[in-house]
């Protein structure tokens, strides 16, 4: 049992040495039991097992608490403006499509601000992994009501509760078209570990909407208790996508692989387009045409 706990902090140590600017970036600024960190650990763990090389990976994120993600990963990263890192993500993937694009953002940062810019890389079907956090309120500049907080709960702008009906993230991008659509908690951090990983490797726009507390203002102001609570929270009111149906989901919500299929993904589309606009393309569909024909031949 010693010896596993051992093993379990060498490898902790191996990640954060390789993936975190740690001699330089830390301590974070997010609060002791804020749910990001825990995302953090995830996301280095998934991006691990994927088994890329460093430099292929570029990180891009908003502001918000969870903006600050990107100062903290050892990536080339990207902290961009309020509602646009999947706009500043695009131009990178069209101009070198071989990167691996990752984008983090708040929940107000991906569907308030920048909720147009979502819907359409997921129309898109842009080969990026947008990750979600979506802990319900604009935590950074405290504790303002989201798209995602839900009727009748309160923020410090709605200090009798929120009139407005809130966003199913994961439906939202599902509509939209994304190809790839996940939900994960951060009280479920092992299995958040794998969501993330599944999404890294889709070939198209793949979402994680990661579930989370923000204790400091959403839970205070609601009366939800400390960040453990919040945590207990989810644990009590997810259902695993599996055993959902036919399942009395008041109240509840549900995790795991919500959405996985085959699109054309739009960089390698547009490449198509240009060629075909460069008069390339026919001369390449009639070489490959004659190789499949001829396979022995020198063309
Ligand atoms: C153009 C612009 N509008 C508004 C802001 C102020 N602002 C900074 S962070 C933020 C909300 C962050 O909330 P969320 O994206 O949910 O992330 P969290 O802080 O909860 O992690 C807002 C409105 C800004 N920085 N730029
Ligand atoms: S304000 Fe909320 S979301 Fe931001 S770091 Fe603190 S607990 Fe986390």
């Amino acid at each position: 049992m010693v010896e596993k706990e051992e093993e379990k902090e060498i490898e902790l140590t191996r990640l954060i040495h390789k993936y975190l600017r740690h001699d330089k970036k830390f301590p974070t600024v997010w609060c002791p039991g804020c749910g990001n960190g825990i995302l953090l650990s995830a996301l280095i763990r998934a991006i691990d097992r994927t088994g890329w090389d460093k430099n292929e990976i570029v990180m891009v994120s908003g502001i918000g608490c969870i903006g600050r993600i990107a100062t903290y990963c050892d990536f080339d990263t990207l902290h961009t403006t309020h509602g646009r890192a999947l706009t500043f993500a695009t131009g990178i993937k069209l101009a070198n499509p071989e990167l691996k694009v990752i984008v983090v953002m708040g929940d107000g940062d991906a569907t308030a601000i920048g909720g147009n810019h979502l819907i359409h890389a997921a129309r898109r079907n842009i080969d990026i992994t947008a990750i979600i956090l979506n802990n319900s309120i604009y935590g950074m500049t405290g504790g303002q009501y989201s798209p995602t907080t839900d009727y009748g709960r309160k923020a410090t702008t709605a200090p009798y509760g929120t009139i407005e009906h809130s966003f199913d993230i994961s439906r939202l991008v599902e509509a939209a078209g994304a190809p790839f659509v996940a939900r994960g908690t951060v009280f479920h951090a092992r299995m958040l570990d794998r969501l993330i990983e599944k999404a890294l490797l889709k070939r198209g726009f793949g979402v994680v909407e990661v579930i989370s507390h923000c204790h400091v203002y959403y839970g205070r102001l609601n009366r939800m208790g400390s960040a453990v609570d919040m945590l207990f929270y989810q644990r009590d009111h997810v259902v695993q996508v599996e055993k959902a149906k036919d399942k009395d989901m008041t109240g509840k919500f549900t995790i795991g692989v919500l959405i996985d299929k085959e699109l054309p993904v739009y960089a390698e589309e547009y490449e198509h387009i240009r060629k075909k606009a460069r008069g390339e393309v026919e001369v390449i569909e009639k070489v490959e045409k004659v190789a499949a024909e001829r396979p022995h031949e020198e063309l």
